[in-house]
């Protein structure tokens, strides 16, 4: 799906215009994948507009550059201003924000630290990931051949550019096989998570995700659910999950910015549950999407009014 352009573009402390936001080709981001990026919803609510958990992400994208070893020229406060302003001077209001700290153009050479960073946030208007009717229908994945990285190859906690050539080609693999999407396992074959999306289990009313440890981006959405999951009284294990307890489980759903909570109905063609979306995961959708869209109070202080 190509990108609905909107009109304007952070880039380094100005806005400028969509199609005017260039980098040089020899930029080292370009040929190294030595960037940082964010991805962040905005939601129409009754309210207005709000940016769904904005310090979390703000937090996480100074982690990853601090593993990164990328100082961001800008500080947390000036990122979140930049945020909440390229959402209002496009006039967007249900949207995905983009903010991405690269390497750009000095010399070439794998060593990035002596090329400048630079910062940009775009924001455009961006559907449900995995298809309209994912959210309510669940979709179909495959596991991966592709292994997700090894803990001493790449820091899985960073949201890393390079990082992504990974899930592309669990993706791609995923897409060629019939699925809409990939599992990928760990070094040691435990479950870890989809190509951009952490991934819960339910078995026998209990909701088990993959530790930290296990190769997984800490998703902001993973932790939405596991606080909402805890308060509507379930118990929520954060453990190592054998790929077979996906084959056995009543329910799967995978989380993501992007993916929000979607659904899983089969595994390697193997019916989840009854093949369709689960109670639990229509539960926790409902509070959710509830709290995203403003229908429901805002009860962990997770909007950001645009
Ligand atoms: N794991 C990976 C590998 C990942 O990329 C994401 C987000 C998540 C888990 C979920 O994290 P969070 O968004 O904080 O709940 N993937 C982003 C990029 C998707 C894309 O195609 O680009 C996203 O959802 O914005």
């Amino acid at each position: 799906m190509p990108i609905k352009e909107s009109e304007w573009i952070w880039f380094d402390g100005d806005f400028v215009p969509w199609a005017d936001a260039k980098v040089h080709v020899l930029s080292h981001a370009l040929h190294y994948g030595s960037s940082v990026f964010e991805g962040i919803r905005a939601y129409k609510t009754p309210q207005g507009v709000a940016v769904f958990r904005l310090a979390a992400h703000v937090k996480r994208l100074f982690n990853s550059c601090k593993i990164a070893h990328m100082p961001v020229p800008y500080t947390a406060e000036q990122t979140s201003q930049a945020i909440v302003e390229t959402v209002r001077r496009n006039k967007l209001s249900s949207c995905y924000i983009r903010p991405l700290v690269f390497r750009g153009y000095e010399v070439l050479g794998v060593d990035p630290r002596s090329c400048p960073v630079h910062m940009i946030v775009a924001a455009f208007e961006w559907g449900t990931y995995l298809g309209a009717e994912a959210i309510e229908q669940g979709v179909d994945v495959g596991i991966s051949s592709w292994r997700r990285m090894a803990p001493d190859t790449f820091p899985s906690m960073a949201k890393i550019g390079g990082h992504y050539v990974n899930s592309q080609f669990m993706v791609m693999e995923a897409r060629d096989r019939g699925f809409s999407e990939a599992i990928g396992l760990d070094i040691y074959g435990y479950v870890s998570e989809g190509s951009g999306e952490n991934l819960f289990v339910v078995v026998d009313g209990i909701i088990y995700t993959p530790p930290l440890g296990a190769s997984i981006l800490g998703g902001i959405t993973r932790d939405s659910v596991i606080t909402i999951a805890r308060d509507l009284g379930y118990e929520v294990r954060e453990q190592l999950i054998p790929r077979e307890m996906l084959y056995i489980a009543d329910e799967v759903f995978f989380t993501g910015t992007a993916a929000e909570v979607t659904p899983i109905r089969s595994v390697d063609g193997q019916p989840v549950g009854e093949g369709h979306r689960g109670p639990i995961t229509a539960k926790i959708q409902e509070q959710f999407f509830g709290i995203t869209q403003g229908k429901l109070p805002d009860r962990y202080h997770w909007l950001h009014y645009v």
